[in-house]
């Protein structure tokens, strides 16, 4: 124990040490910094001739630039060119991107809200996408315009699989009431793509009441991918006899739906067993919302068998959770929880995009924790002590 003591004594004495005289140099070269023309200034500096210090500052986007208010405009409009480069700027990872994309979406936000957000999970070569564009083109027949949002896990290995995609919901993509958006997953945090959540909001802006999420098949997505919808419908293959066993519970606890896809040819009989079995295991399981059941059944995104089954279930776990004030109560939380998410990520940029002086330290510091001569919390906090300082770039708004 004592002989412990001493050890950590002995390493973090010198780390001690080295970050006081760390800190000496740095806060030396503060004051030359803090006359960059840089946007805002840090946490410690320049906040009150900013003018924040009174009460909780509202939201800087509120006010867009002209050129973002007319893109706005032009979404509200329901223009595909604007929605798409809309899109592009909140999927956008430059930090100086960021300030734009959050003015576009709050000069739209009023005008969101207004759809059924559905997640589209399960693995790989389940048929998400074959699907998507069934009940895509069954909704458009009831009168719904319908977006896909597709994240597609390997378009970043192999740069063609987004191309399989569009070519796969073809039709559904002929259609004026229908628009497909698929994303690169390359900016992944938290497992579901950046600016999705944002993508959701500039697509019911420009007028579409159906949002259909495909995520990619990896266990992460689909879990995080519950933070945007309202519902999350798990696609599985038929004959799952065995593979039951390896299902991943966590997933299947989140579905709404498990639908067993391709229930169709040789395919059928197996499919109407494996509803049966996933039937079983949801009895063991907690349901993800207490005002739904999750319910199972067999569909083909082929042929069209349970399509409209489907659609109609939808629609009332939407009723359902509507009446309840659940689904207000998720998207309430949601929303709460994507503020913590933004912030966690813009922090970690900041340290990304630090000033080039202290880049060595955020290095060294992660070195540090690498070798094991530091601990995680030790260093976080040496990090955070440096962006109170200011020798953190966090100016990146501009
Ligand atoms: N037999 C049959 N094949 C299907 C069905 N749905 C999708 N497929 C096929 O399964 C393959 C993968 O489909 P895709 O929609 O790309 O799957 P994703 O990777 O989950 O998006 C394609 O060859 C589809 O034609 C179905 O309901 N029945
Ligand atoms: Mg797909």
């Amino acid at each position: 124990m004592a002989s412990d003591l001493n050890l950590v004594a002995a390493i973090f004495a010198p780390l001690a040490l080295a970050c006081a005289i760390g800190w000496i140099i740095y806060a030396r070269r503060l004051p030359a910094r803090d006359t960059e023309p840089d946007g805002p200034a840090g946490p410690t500096g320049g906040t009150t001739e900013a003018g924040h210090e009174a009460g909780p500052a509202l939201p800087a986007p509120a006010t867009a630039s002209s050129a973002t208010q007319e893109l706005a405009e032009q979404i509200l409009g329901g223009h595909r060119r604007a929605l798409s480069r809309g899109i592009t700027l909140v999927e956008s990872r430059h930090p100086r991107d960021r300030a734009a994309a959050a003015g576009l979406v709050q000069a739209v936000f009023a005008n969101a809200g207004t759809a059924i957000r559905i997640g589209i999970s399960g693995p790989p070569g389940v048929g998400k996408s074959t699907f998507s564009e069934a009940i895509g083109l069954h909704a458009i027949g009831q009168g719904k315009r319908v977006a896909v949002l597709a994240v597609d896990p390997s378009s970043t290995i192999s740069g063609g699989s987004i191309l399989g995609d569009k070519t796969r919901m073809e039709r559904l993509g002929r259609s004026d009431n229908a628009y497909i958006r698929p994303s690169p997953s390359g900016g992944l945090h938290g497992g579901i793509a950046r600016g999705v959540r944002e993508s959701v909001t500039l697509c019911e802006a420009a007028g579409f009441d159906v949002i259909l999420i495909e995520t990619m098949g990896v266990g992460q997505a689909e879990l995080a991918v519950r933070e945007v919808v309202d519902l999350v419908a798990l696609l599985v293959q038929p004959g799952a006899g065995d593979n039951l066993q390896g299902i991943k519970r966590g997933i299947v606890e989140i579905a709404d739906f498990i639908l067993v896809n391709k229930a169709d040819g040789d395919l059928k009989r197996a499919a109407e067993l494996t509803v049966g079995e996933y039937k079983r295991a949801l009895r063991l399981m907690s349901p993800p919302s207490a005002s739904w059941k999750p319910e199972v059944f067999a569909c083909s995104a082929v042929d069209g068998t349970g399509i409209d089954h489907a659609w109609e279930r939808i629609q009332a776990f939407e009723a359902a959770t509507t009446s309840d004030g659940s689904r207000d109560d998720v998207r309430a939380r949601q929303a709460a929880e994507a503020v913590w998410s933004y912030v966690n990520l813009a922090l970690r940029e900041s340290f990304r995009d630090v000033h080039a002086e202290s880049q060595s330290d955020v290095a060294g510091w992660e070195a540090e924790v690498r070798s094991g001569r530091m601990a995680p919390a030790a260093a976080a906090t040496a990090l955070l002590d440096m962006m109170r300082d200011g020798r953190i770039a966090t100016g990146t708004a501009g």
